[in-house]
C-alpha cells in the first residue's frame, strides 16, 4: 500500500488530495478545495501564484495531520503559462500572467513574420492559440526578457517552491510552441528565429521523474516529511488523459473541463500538410506518447455565463437547460469568447449575426452553448478519425464536465458515437499514479488498469440518428 498527494491547480480551482494505492485499486480523497482565477490589475490579467501557495500549504498541512505515511506529491496545472525568476530565485514582473491575458493580441502575426507559419508547425506541431507561450514571450517586455535568468511554467515553480529543483516538465513544455517533439527538447531554431532567449528555460524532464525531497523550509511550514517530490505529467490534459480508462483501440478522449480537449493518443506526432490545415496539436503525453487533439473552447462559457449571473449552482441550470429544445449552434472557438466578458450579450450576438433565433432565458443560453460544443466535439471527432485514418466508436469523457449528463447525451446524439463518462477526477488520478509508477510500484502500462478498477462509469448510447456534421474545422 503507498500513499501520494496531487496537487491540481485548475483554472476556476485548485485542489490538494490524498490518493491511496492498494490491490491494484486507487481510493482518493479530496483534503482541500479552493477557488482559482484570473486578478486583473491597471489592465492586466494574473494568477495569483502566492495566494495559490498558502493554498497548497494549507491542504499540505492537512495531509501531515492525516497522521498516515506519504510517500509523494507532485503538482499539475494548466498550460502555457510560466513565471519569470531572478538570478535569487525571485518572482519577477508582478508574478504570473495569465493565458487570457489580451497581451498577445496580434503577437502571432509578428511572429509569422520572424518565421512562416508552417515552419512553426513543422517543428513543433502545436495548435496555433494566442496565448502559447511563445507568443506570450513576444509580448514580454525585452528588458524583462534579458533581465530574466529562469523562466518556469506553473507546476514546475511550484515544484521548485516544494523541493529548490528547477526543472521543465516534458507535457507541459510541449505546450509552448517552443518544444521539438522529435528531439524532445526545447527547438533552438525556433528560439533563435523568434529571437527568444533560449538559455530562460531550464533542462526539461520525463513525466514520472522524481526531483527530491521536500525541501525543510515547507517541511517545517507544513509539518509533513519523508515525501519526495515527483513531476507527473504537469499538464493537467495529460495526467487526466493518462488516466483515461480505455483499452485497445478505436477510442477518443474528451478532457471536459474549463477547455474541452478533444482527442487520441498517437504513438507518433503527426505533422503534415492536413494537421496544419486543421490546426491540430501534437502535445506529449506519458510513456512517450502522443496527444494529438484540438482546444475547443469548453465550460469556460458557462462558467463566464455563471460569474456574470452570480449562479453557483451549476447542476440546477444544466437540469433546466435540458428542460428547453435545441438552440442556435455557433462556433464556441470564435475569437471573441477567448477573454472575460460579457458572455450571455457574445453568444446572442453571434446568434444574431448568423440569423438564428437569439437565446432569451438562461437555461436557454446554456443549451446554445452545449449544443455548441457538441456540434464542434462531433466534427474534431470526424477530422480525427481523418487526419490519422483510424475510426472512433467511443469517446471516454473525463474530467469536472463528464458529469453533465446532458452534454454527454448530445455528444453521443450529435457524433453517433458511444460515450464512456469519467472518471470525474482523471487529472488527480492521472498525476498520483504517475508518482506511484515513478517510483516503481506500478508498471507504466498499468495505470489505466488501475483506474479501470478503481472508479464508477457511465454509458451513454446514441438513441438517434447522427445528425450530419460537417468536417471542416479551424
Ligand atoms: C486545460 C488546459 C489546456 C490548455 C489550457 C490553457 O486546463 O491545460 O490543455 O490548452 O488549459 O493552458
Amino acid at each position: 500500500m503507498s500513499r501520494h498527494l496531487a496537487i491540481d491547480l485548475g483554472a476556476s480551482s485548485g485542489r490538494v488530495a490524498l490518493g491511496t494505492l492498494e490491490g491494484g485499486r486507487l481510493s482518493t480523497r479530496i483534503l482541500h478545495r479552493f477557488p482559482n482565477g484570473g486578478v486583473q490589475v491597471q489592465g492586466r490579467l494574473y494568477w495569483d501564484m502566492l495566494g495559490l501557495w498558502r493554498e497548497v500549504l494549507h491542504g499540505l498541512k492537512l495531509a501531515a495531520e492525516t497522521g498516515e505515511q506519504i510517500s509523494s506529491v507532485g503538482v499539475n496545472s494548466w498550460a502555457v503559462d510560466y513565471a519569470l525568476l531572478d538570478a535569487q530565485g525571485g518572482l519577477m514582473g508582478g508574478g504570473v500572467r495569465h493565458y487570457r491575458d489580451p497581451r498577445t493580441t496580434g503577437q502571432m502575426d509578428r511572429a509569422f513574420a520572424l518565421m512562416p507559419r508552417e515552419e512553426i508547425y513543422a517543428r513543433t506541431g502545436i495548435q496555433f492559440l494566442p496565448f502559447n507561450t511563445a507568443y506570450q514571450w513576444l509580448a514580454e517586455d525585452p528588458e524583462t526578457l534579458q533581465a530574466a535568468h529562469t523562466a518556469l511554467m506553473v507546476p514546475d515553480l511550484l515544484h521548485f517552491w516544494l523541493c529548490g529543483v528547477a526543472v521543465t516538465e516534458q507535457t507541459n513544455a510541449s505546450t509552448t510552441q517552443l518544444y521539438d517533439p522529435n528531439t524532445a527538447d526545447w527547438s533552438p531554431s525556433l528560439l533563435e528565429g523568434l529571437g527568444l532567449p533560449a538559455h530562460l528555460f531550464p533542462k526539461i524532464v520525463p513525466p514520472g521523474t522524481v526531483l527530491g525531497p521536500l525541501s525543510p523550509e515547507v517541511a517545517a511550514l507544513t509539518g509533513l516529511t519523508g515525501l519526495q517530490v515527483i513531476a507527473p505529467a504537469t499538464h493537467d490534459t495529460a495526467s487526466a488523459v493518462a488516466a483515461v480508462p480505455a483499452s485497445g483501440s478505436g477510442w477518443a478522449y474528451i478532457s471536459s473541463g474549463t477547455w474541452s480537449l478533444v482527442g487520441v493518443e498517437t504513438a507518433r506526432p503527426v505533422i503534415n500538410a492536413d494537421s496544419l490545415r486543421r490546426n491540430l496539436t501534437n502535445e506529449a503525453g506519458v510513456n512517450h506518447t502522443t496527444r494529438l487533439l484540438k482546444n475547443i473552447m469548453g465550460l469556460w462559457m458557462v462558467q463566464e455565463c455563471c460569474r456574470l449571473w452570480g449562479v453557483t449552482d451549476y447542476a440546477a441550470l444544466y437540469a433546466e437547460a435540458a428542460t428547453v429544445p435545441s438552440g442556435a449552434v455557433i462556433d464556441p472557438d470564435d475569437a471573441r469568447f477567448l477573454a472575460p466578458s460579457d458572455m450571455p450579450g457574445q453568444v446572442q450576438a453571434l446568434c444574431r449575426e448568423s440569423g438564428q433565433a437569439v437565446p432569451q432565458s438562461r437555461p436557454q443560453i446554456v443549451r446554445v452553448i452545449l449544443d455548441s460544443l457538441a456540434h464542434k466535439v462531433a466534427a474534431v471527432l470526424k477530422v480525427l478519425e481523418d487526419v490519422t485514418g483510424q475510426a472512433i466508436q467511443t469517446v471516454h469523457v473525463v474530467g469536472g464536465g463528464s458529469q453533465i449528463a446532458l452534454l454527454n447525451g448530445l455528444i453521443t446524439d450529435v457524433s453517433g458515437r458511444t460515450v464512456i463518462a469519467g472518471p470525474v477526477e482523471a487529472t488527480l488520478e492521472g498525476n498520483l499514479l504517475v508518482q506511484a509508477a515513478a517510483l516503481g510500484l506500478l508498471k507504466p502500462g498499468q495505470v489505466r488498469d488501475v483506474v479501470r478498477a478503481s472508479v464508477n462509469l457511465k454509458t451513454f448510447l446514441p438513441s438517434a440518428l447522427p445528425s450530419p456534421v460537417h468536417s471542416e474545422v479551424s
